[in-house]
C-alpha cells in the first residue's frame, strides 16, 4: 500500500482536516471491505443492534456504535476476520407518523434519513462493510419476511385467529403483548391507554418453543436478560383438572377444565370461577342470571389486566346459576364468573380453594361461599375454623386432611408429597393430568398500518386462506396510498391493491391487507447481512461458517421482545432445515445509556439533548469516540459531561505533541533506567488495553493509555530520539488506533510508517518485561546484616521500612519491640537500631 499523507499538514492538531482525509482514504483503499469467503483468518461475527432511521444519528447511536467499532478494529488487529455489518430497521410507525405530520411519503422520509445517517456514520470513522448493508423496507429484504411467513404457515407456526387483542386507539393498530407497557397498560409508543378489540389476527407460534426458550445453556448472556426472559415465559407446573357441569336433563354434557398449581387442594375446592370472556359463559348461564352476567362481562372488558389481578382490589363477580361436580368429593359446587380470572392464562378457569388461596378467600367471604380447609398447619393441633379464620392459609407446610386418598400426606411439591400424590390420583381416576402452563403468549404480528411487510395471504371465497406462491414474492407495498390511520389498514382503502386472483382456482380473491409487526424484520436480519442481495433464499448457505453470531451488543430494553423473537426465529429456521444450530447469538453484552448533562434521559422537551454533529465539529470524531468510551463502564453509561470531553481533547493534544517530538541532538547513547521503566510501562499497557478492550472495559483501557502518555511526557527529554522512545511511541499508536482511528493513522504516517495502521498486527506483550522489577535489599540490625527483602524497584523509605519490619526473623530478633531508630538508604539498605 502506498503511503498517503494529508495534503495540508499543519503543525497543529486539526481534527476536521485530518479526519475527513483519512475517511476518504479508508474508503478509497477498501479498508472496509471484507471477503467472507476468505477463511485464512478465524471468522468473528460481531453484531450491534441495527439502528432505526429516525433522521439523525443521535448521541445514543454514537454510544452504541463507536465503542463497537473500536472493538471490531481491535479484533481485526488481533488477526480475526471480523464481520461488523450495519443496516437500518426501516419499517414502522415513526415513519408513518412523521410522514403524516410533514405530508411526505414514509418511503421518502425513510430513505432520506438513511442517506443522511450513512454519511454521519462515516464521520464517526466507523468502518462498516457497506456492501453488506441491509435496509429492511427494501422489497429485496421483506420478500424474505413473506417467504418465512409462508414456510411458518406450512409448518403450522403461523396461524390466524379471531381474538381480543390489545389495541392502541391513538396509533390505530394492534400491539403485541410486549408492546403494552406499565401497570396501567399503555402503548409503548404513544403512552395512550390500550383497549381490547376483537379482530382476525395472524400469530406466530412462539409458545411451541416455550420450553426450549427456557434453556440458556448454549448462551453466554447477562444473567439479567436470562431472568427477564425466564419471567416472561413464566413456566408453572401443576395439573389440569376436569369438572363436569350439572346439566340436569337438558343440554349436552359439558366440562370445565381448570389449571392449578395446587391439585392437592382439590378436596377444598368449593366453587369454580370462569373468566368473564370464557367461551362457556354464554352457554352455561341460566336465564335468571343472564342480565347480571351480561352487565358484568361488559364492565370487566373495560378493566386492565393489571387492575384485574391486583391483590388488594375488592374481588367482584356474579354467579352463572350453573353448578358443577367436584370430581374428588362429588359435591355440587357453583360456577361463578369474576374478573380476577384471566382468559389468557392456563385454561381461563379456576377451581377456587378459599381456605388456601387468598383471592378465593376474599371472594368467598364477600359472597358467603363455603370455606373448607384441607391442610393442617404444622403447629396447629386442629384445622383452622372456617368461620373465624382471618385469612387463607397458603399451605406450604403441614399435612393434608379431609382429602380422601391423600389424607395425611405431607404438603409439598416433592416426591411422596401432596402435589405428586394428587396428580397420581387424578391420572388414575381419569379426572385430570399433570400439566405445565406458560405465561408466554403467541406472537401477534398483524398490524393495521401501512409501513410494513404485506402479509402474503390471499382470501378466496371458494378455497379459503391461500398462501401466495413463492415465485410471486415479494408482494410489494403500493406507493399511492393514503396512509393516515383510520383503524383499518391503509392497504384496504387502496382502490385496487387488494384485488387479485386466487392462486389455487384463479377466481377473484382478496389479499390480506395488514402488515407485519416490525419485530419480524429484526428477528433474522443477522442472516441477511451475509448476502444481502442473494435471490435464491434468505441467505446464501455458502456463508454458514459465519454463523451463529459470535458477539452481539445492544440495549437491555430488548430483553423480552427482540431477543426472544430472534431466538424463536432461529429455532424455527433450524426446524425448517435452514441452519444447524439452536441460538442466534452466542454472547451478548448490554451497553448502558448515555444521559443528558442533568443526569436525566435525553429528550427534546427537557432540552438536554447533546448533538453529536456539533461535538464533532468542535472537538473532532476521535475526541467524541474516546469521551463516550471514557465516560464510565460501557454497561452503565452515564451523564454527559462537557468538562470531561475537554479533558479528552487535552489528552489527544498531548498525544499529538509527544508523537512528533524528536531528539534535539544526536540520540542519547545510554538511556539506562529510564528506558527500562518506559519499556515496562509499555508492556503493561499493551496487556491492559488488550484485555480491557476485549472485555468491553473501554474506560479503563483509555486510562491505561493516559498513564502511558504521562510516562512518555516525563521521559521525553531524556529519551526522545532513542530506539526505546521510537518503539514506545510506535506501539502506543497501535494501541490508540482502535480508539482514535484518525489521529493514530495521521501520526503513524507522520512518523513515516506505511499505510495503514489499521492493518497492523496488535502488538505482543512480554510478561517478563511487564513484570514490576524487584530488588533485593539487605536488612541490618545495629549494623549487622540479618535478613533480606524483595522490594519493588524505586520503593520509598516508608515501604522499605514496612517490608523489613514485616519479616518474621526481624520481629524475632527485635523481640517484638519497635526499633529505636530506622535508617533507610533508598534502593540499598535498611538498618534498624534496637
Ligand atoms: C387452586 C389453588 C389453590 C391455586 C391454592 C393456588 C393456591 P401461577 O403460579 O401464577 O401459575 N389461576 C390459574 N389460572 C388462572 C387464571 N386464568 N386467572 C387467574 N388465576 C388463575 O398460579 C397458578 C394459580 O393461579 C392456579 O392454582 C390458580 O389458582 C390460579 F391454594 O388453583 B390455584
Ligand atoms: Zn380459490
Amino acid at each position: 500500500m502506498t503511503e498517503q499523507l494529508p495534503p495540508e499538514r499543519t503543525a497543529r492538531y486539526d481534527p476536521a482536516t485530518l479526519e475527513a482525509h483519512w475517511q476518504q482514504q479508508w474508503d478509497a483503499s477498501g479498508l472496509d471491505r471484507i471477503d467472507l469467503q476468505d477463511h485464512t483468518r478465524p471468522p468473528y461475527y460481531f453484531l450491534t443492534m441495527l439502528p432505526y432511521p429516525s433522521g439523525n444519528l443521535h448521541i445514543g447511536h454514537w454510544f452504541t456504535m463507536a465503542p463497537s467499532d473500536t472493538r471490531a478494529r481491535y479484533l481485526r488487529m488481533c488477526g480475526k476476520q471480523v464481520f461488523y455489518p450495519i443496516g437500518f430497521d426501516a419499517f414502522g410507525l415513526p415513519a408513518e407518523n412523521a410522514a403524516i405530520k410533514r405530508n411526505i411519503h414514509p418511503k421518502q422520509w425513510t430513505y432520506a434519513n438513511i442517506a443522511n445517517m450513512r454519511q454521519q456514520f462515516r464521520t464517526m470513522g466507523a468502518i462498516f462493510p457497506w456492501d453488506h448493508e441491509v435496509v429492511t423496507c427494501d422489497p429485496e429484504y421483506y420478500r424474505w419476511n413473506q417467504w418465512f411467513f409462508i414456510q411458518f404457515y406450512k409448518r403450522g407456526l403461523a396461524y390466524r385467529k379471531f381474538a381480543p387483542v390489545d389495541w392502541c386507539p391513538s396509533c390505530n393498530t394492534t400491539l403485541a403483548r410486549e408492546q403494552v407497557v406499565g401497570d396501567d397498560r399503555r402503548c409503548e409508543r404513544c403512552d395512550t391507554p390500550v383497549i381490547k378489540k376483537d379482530l382476525f389476527q395472524w400469530l406466530f407460534k412462539i409458545t411451541e418453543y416455550a420450553e426450549e426458550l427456557l434453556d440458556f445453556r448454549q448462551l453466554q448472556w447477562p444473567e439479567r436478560v436470562q431472568l427477564l426472559q425466564r419471567n416472561w415465559i413464566g413456566r408453572s407446573t401443576g395439573a389440569e383438572i376436569v369438572f363436569s357441569v350439572d346439566r340436569g336433563a337438558e343440554g349436552p354434557p359439558a366440562e370445565i377444565r381448570v389449571f392449578t398449581t395446587r391439585p392437592d387442594t382439590l378436596w377444598g375446592a368449593t366453587f369454580l370461577v370462569l373468566a368473564p370472556e370464557h367461551p362457556l359463559v354464554a352457554e352455561l348461564t341460566t336465564p335468571a342470571e343472564q342480565a347480571a352476567v351480561a352487565a358484568y362481562v361488559l364492565q370487566a372488558g373495560r378493566q386492565s389486566e393489571i387492575e384485574r389481578l391486583a391483590e388488594d382490589r375488592e374481588k367482584t363477580g356474579v354467579p352463572t346459576g350453573a353448578t358443577a361436580r367436584n370430581p374428588a368429593t362429588g359435591a355440587p359446587i357453583p360456577i361463578w364468573i369474576a374478573d380476577y380470572v384471566l382468559l389468557g392464562y392456563g385454561t381461563g378457569a379456576i377451581m377456587a380453594v378459599p381456605a388456601h388461596d387468598q383471592r378465593d378467600f376474599a371472594f368467598a367471604r364477600r359472597y358467603q361461599l363455603p370455606i373448607v380447609p384441607v391442610i393442617l398447619p404444622p403447629d396447629g393441633d386442629s384445622a383452622p375454623d372456617p368461620a373465624t379464620m382471618p385469612a387463607a392459609y397458603p399451605g406450604d407446610g403441614g399435612v393434608m386432611i379431609h382429602s380422601g386418598p391423600i389424607d395425611g400426606i405431607p404438603v409439598g411439591p416433592a416426591a411422596h408429597q401432596s402435589v405428586p400424590a394428587a396428580i397420581a390420583y387424578l391420572e388414575q381416576t381419569g379426572q385430570g393430568r399433570g400439566a405445565v402452563t406458560y405465561r408466554l403468549r403467541d406472537w401477534l404480528i398483524s398490524r393495521q398500518r401501512y409501513w410494513g411487510t404485506p402479509i402474503p395471504i390471499v382470501y378466496c371465497p371458494h378455497c379459503g386462506e391461500i398462501p401466495v406462491p413463492e415465485d410471486q414474492l415479494p408482494i410489494t407495498l403500493p406507493e399511492d396510498v393514503d396512509f393516515r390511520p383510520t383503524g383499518e389498514s391503509p392497504l384496504k382503502l387502496h382502490p385496487t391493491w387488494r384485488f387479485t386472483s386466487c392462486p389455487q382456482c384463479g377466481g377473484p380473491a382478496e389479499r390480506d391487507t395488514d402488515t407485519m409487526d416490525t419485530f419480524v424484520d429484526s428477528a433474522w436480519y443477522q442472516y441477511r447481512y451475509l448476502s444481502p442481495h442473494y435471490t435464491a433464499g434468505p441467505f446464501d448457505p455458502a456463508y454458514r461458517a459465519w454463523l451463529p453470531v459470535t458477539q452481539y451488543t445492544g440495549g437491555i430494553e430488548h430483553a423480552v421482545m427482540h431477543l426472544l423473537y430472534t431466538r424463536f426465529w432461529t429455532k424455527a429456521m433450524r426446524d425448517l432445515g435452514l441452519v444447524d444450530f439452536d441460538e442466534p447469538m452466542i454472547r451478548l453484552f448490554n451497553q448502558g445509556i448515555i444521559l443528558g448533562p442533568d443526569g436525566a434521559r435525553m429528550s427534546k422537551s427537557r432540552g438536554n439533548v447533546i448533538d453529536p454533529d456539533d461535538l464533532v465539529a468542535t472537538y473532532g470524531a476521535d475526541a467524541v469516540r474516546c469521551f463516550l468510551m471514557f465516560i464510565g463502564p460501557w454497561d452503565q453509561g452515564g451523564p454527559w459531561n462537557t468538562r470531561g470531553i475537554e479533558g479528552i481533547v487535552r489528552w489527544l493534544g498531548r498525544v499529538w505533541t509527544i508523537a512528533q517530538a524528536v531528539a534535539p541532538g544526536p540520540a542519547p547513547a545510554d538511556h539506562g533506567a529510564g528506558a527500562a521503566d518506559l519499556q515496562r510501562r509499555l508492556h503493561q499497557t499493551i496487556r491492559d488495553v488488550g484485555e480491557h478492550t476485549d472485555q468491553f472495559r473501554f474506560n479503563t483501557a483509555i486510562s491505561a493509555m493516559m498513564e502511558l502518555t504521562n510516562a512518555l511526557v516525563k521521559a521525553r527529554d531524556a529519551l526522545a530520539g532513542s530506539a526505546a522512545w521510537e518503539t514506545t511511541v510506535r506501539t502506543f499508536l497501535l494501541l490508540l488506533a482502535p480508539y482514535a482511528p484518525h489521529l493514530a493513522e495521521e501520526l503513524w504516517a507522520r512518523r513515516g510508517y506505511a499505510y495503514s495502521i489499521h492493518q497492523q498486527p496488535w502488538p505482543a506483550w512480554d510478561p517478563a518485561l511487564a513484570a514490576e522489577e524487584t530488588v533485593e535489599i539487605p536488612v541490618q540490625i545495629n549494623g549487622k546484616v540479618r535478613d533480606k527483602i524483595q522490594a519493588p524497584a524505586g520503593a520509598d523509605s516508608a515501604t522499605l521500612e514496612q517490608l523489613a519490619l514485616a519479616r518474621p526473623r526481624i520481629q524475632e530478633l527485635l523481640g517484638g519491640q519497635p526499633p529505636r531508630r530506622v535508617i533507610v538508604v533508598a534502593g540499598k539498605l535498611v538498618n534498624l537500631l534496637a
